[in-house]
């Protein structure tokens, strides 16, 4: 097939999810185009069956915002037309899927052929983005308007569908790990790095945005760090990078505390951790945590949330309320003070995961539904 593939390029889950969907297609000898504004996060290495096609944005005294939209989706018309995309997958709805339906207008008026346009929601172009009252209709419009909608959970699918009242299925294809990059005690683990013999190292990645409320993982750290010799690791940065860092100061754990910034290889760094904080307001799936688990972390994280399909509780971490801290705490405690037990959820963490959501389970699910889609 020759698929099309748009996201944002940037570091946060549904751009590693587009860009490791497309890198396993593209290996398995499907035509692969990226069509974003700049190089995608993650897809630092030339690989065969695979191209980038970066969209411009101009400048015009009278453009207060260039209409990036519009250019995308002019290129999405352009690749499809000159490359004859079969299916022209979109992720994150917003604005990708509006932009799909308008390159697929463009494309009808010069009667090519036209790409299935597939839409995969992953959660806040949903829960936060598409719900606000200035986007429902559009949003709502565009996911009707695509030939075929993927959700990385039922959580999410759920959710969706109640909010847009929606009567056309969602296919629930859940987010993957590939099963050869991300595993336990990785070959290049830097634990000497980061903690001394007898210290315990807990990790958080994310974007650092409010939804997933760093001030609780600093919270939950201080408690944990009051009992037992440990070192936290913040991987990612965002709007709530300086608010963590104030935090952090103001709570005397600037030398316990160390930041990495964003970094494109997790898989080399996660398997030093001995546990993994996601405490997330909402979380659709929680992509990071599956990649700790992959790499044998523990994770503690939200019940009530897409963290549901993923960890599975007392057996490779815990699922607790929303902002209770001190439970996270002691949940975190039970394990740290307890090594049989730690020891043990390490190894269900990996075992549980790969069961489930490994890239050569998953990928094949988006290959069958293309087929699907393009069959009418
Ligand atoms: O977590 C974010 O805020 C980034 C966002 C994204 O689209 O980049 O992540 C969402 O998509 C990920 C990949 O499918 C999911 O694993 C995350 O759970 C989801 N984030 C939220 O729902 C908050």
């Amino acid at each position: 097939m020759v698929i099309g593939i748009t996201c944002y390029p940037v570091a946060g889950g549904s751009g590693v999810v587009a860009t490791e969907l497309g890198q396993q297609l593209a290996a398995r000898g499907h035509e692969v185009h990226f069509v974003s504004y700049a190089l995608p996060f993650r897809l630092d290495t030339y690989q065969a069956n695979l191209m980038y096609h970066g969209v411009e944005t101009t400048a015009y005294p009278l453009f207060k915002f260039p209409p990036y939209t519009l250019t995308l989706a002019a290129k999405m018309a352009e690749v499809a037309r000159n490359f004859k995309l079969d299916v022209l997958h979109v992720h994150y709805a917003v604005p990708h899927a509006i932009c799909a339906y308008l390159a697929r207008q463009l494309l009808a008026e010069g009667n090519g052929k036209n790409p299935k346009i597939i839409t995969t929601l992953h959660g806040t172009d949903i829960t936060l983005v598409g719900s606000d009252p200035s986007f429902y209709d559009i949003t709502r419009f565009s996911i009707m308007a695509s030939d075929g909608v993927t959700a990385v959970s039922k959580y999410l699918a759920d959710e969706t569908t109640e909010m847009f009242k929606l009567e056309q299925p969602i296919r629930v294809i859940h987010n993957f790990f590939d099963e050869k990059r991300f595993q336990p005690h990785g070959t290049q683990c830097c634990r000497k790095e980061f903690v001394q013999d007898g210290e315990f190292l807990i990790a958080h990645v994310s974007n650092f945005r409010p939804v997933k409320r760093t001030i609780d993982v600093i919270d939950i750290f201080e408690r944990i760090a009051r009992e037992v010799p440990s070192k936290l690791l913040l991987i990612g940065e965002g709007p709530d990078t300086i608010l963590a860092r104030r935090q952090i100061s103001k709570k005397g754990l600037n030398d316990r505390v160390i930041f990495l910034g964003n970094q494109s290889r997790v898989e080399v760094i996660l398997p030093c951790a001995d546990l993994f904080l996601l405490p997330s307001e909402e979380e659709s799936f929680g992509l990071a945590a599956l990649e700790a688990l992959a790499c044998g972390v523990p994770v503690i994280g939200t019940a009530g949330t897409g963290l549901v399909e993923v960890i599975d509780d007392f057996q490779n971490g815990f699922l607790l309320p929303v902002g209770e801290t001190s439970s996270m705490a002691r949940a975190a405690l039970s394990l740290l003070n307890d090594p049989d037990r730690l020891v043990q959820f390490k190894k269900n963490a990996f075992e549980l995961v790969r069961k489930r959501f490994v890239s050569e389970k998953i990928v094949s699910q988006y290959e069958q539904y293309y087929e699907e889609v393009l069959g009418g």
